[in-house]
């Protein structure tokens, strides 16, 4: 009993504040008292004979156009109202989404109506990157509602380390284009990467692209190396790749090169190679070791010439190919690639590079 009293008195205080002060509603919007979760709503001077149209998102029936400011003031996404004729002693009270400041062109006159905004300071936007903009909230009278991978006041800072992190976070996350910032609260900038959250079990793989994915003719360069293509990452730097490997578990990279009469000879001053983040020149190719000065077949045994690690080190007619996963996060991604061994017209190779992905946390 005692309780059910408190809360009356404190329905009570609630209500003579809101009308004791002349335009402002308090209105309690969850279950709670007049804390944090009131909304204070200052409504703007009524306009008879105006409407605003195609922005209703509820009717309500009431007695009294005081009435009507409360139903406003218990909807979160209310910023303005239209009050109809009076029809059985019941006013028409419509609850809107928007108001004359964001779409003045919708704001008609009508006959027997009258139309009342508020102050809205979520009319100029101040939510970034999609975040929703809730009015009359907290001291600076708006919040903001930020899609999953954002937070910060104005949604305007990343909310995640990775698509791991992410995904840990929210399970049901789907794939698609996020934002991240891999060292938080560093000094590096967040970057927009892709999100495949079903490969990998479904742990949230970070996708990075990059400028040389498609397969490329190497042709007419024989010196060691002397064919050189630089790898640039999309929309990020390889220092923020470098942090995202840190945030990371497990970080990989498909790399392959297809042969006629051109090898790797990584045993004795490579022709070719591939150039890590760090610019060290990293002489084995994908799926096998580091340090191992091989290919995938090497590791097995398996290439076309079995004294050889690489299956183009064979150096002949036959169209072969070296190719394998790329594993180590240290020196991942691939910056550069080299090549040579292609000067001789029967001699060329074509090189083909994944995206770079990282999964997992670290
Ligand atoms: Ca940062
Ligand atoms: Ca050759």
């Amino acid at each position: 009993m005692a309780g059910r009293l408190a809360v009356l008195a404190l329905l009570l205080v609630c209500v003579v504040w809101g009308a004791w002060l002349n335009y402002v509603a308090s209105a309690r919007v969850d279950e709670g008292n007049c804390g944090q979760n009131n909304r204070r709503i200052t409504f703007l001077t009524p306009v008879s004979g105006f409407y605003l149209e195609g922005h209703v998102i509820s009717n309500h029936s009431v007695e009294l156009n005081l009435d009507c400011q409360d139903q406003c003031a218990l909807a979160r996404e209310c910023v303005s109202y239209n009050i109809g004729p009076t029809i059985n002693n019941k006013l028409t009270c419509e609850l809107s989404n928007s108001d004359h400041l964001q779409h003045p062109e919708d704001l008609k006159p009508r006959k027997d109506w009258i139309y009342r905004g508020t102050q809205n300071p979520c009319a100029t936007s101040p939510c970034l990157n999609h975040g929703t903009c809730y009015m009359g909230y907290t001291e600076k009278k708006y919040v903001c509602v930020c899609p999953a991978d954002l937070r910060g006041e104005n949604c305007e800072a990343a909310a995640f380390l990775s698509c791991s992190h992410l995904k840990k976070a929210h399970p049901t996350a789907t794939s698609g284009n996020y934002t991240i910032d891999s060292d938080g609260e560093g000094d590096l900038e967040p970057f927009s990467v892709y999100c495949d959250m079903t490969n990998k079990n479904g742990v949230g793989v970070t996708v990075i692209s990059h400028d040389s994915e498609s397969r490329t003719i190497v042709d007419g360069y024989e010196d060691h190396g002397s064919y050189s293509r630089d790898i640039n990452y999309t929309g990020a730097r390889l220092s923020q790749l470098a942090s995202l490997t840190n945030v990371s578990s497990h970080c990989e990279q498909f790399i392959k090169y297809e042969c006629q009469h051109s090898g790797f000879f990584f045993y004795s001053g490579p022709a070719g190679w591939w150039v890590s983040r760090d610019s060290t020149k990293m002489t084995y190719w994908g799926g096998a070791s580091p340090g191992s000065g091989k290919c995938a077949c090497g590791m097995n045994n398996t290439c076309a010439n079995p004294n050889r690690g690489c299956n183009c080190d064979k150096n002949d007619a036959v169209w072969r190919e070296d190719s394998g996963l790329l594993t180590d996060k240290t020196k991942l991604p691939v910056k550069q690639l080299r090549f040579g061994d292609t000067g001789e017209s029967h001699e060329k190779g074509y090189h083909t590079l994944g995206k770079f992905n990282c999964y997992g946390t670290a």
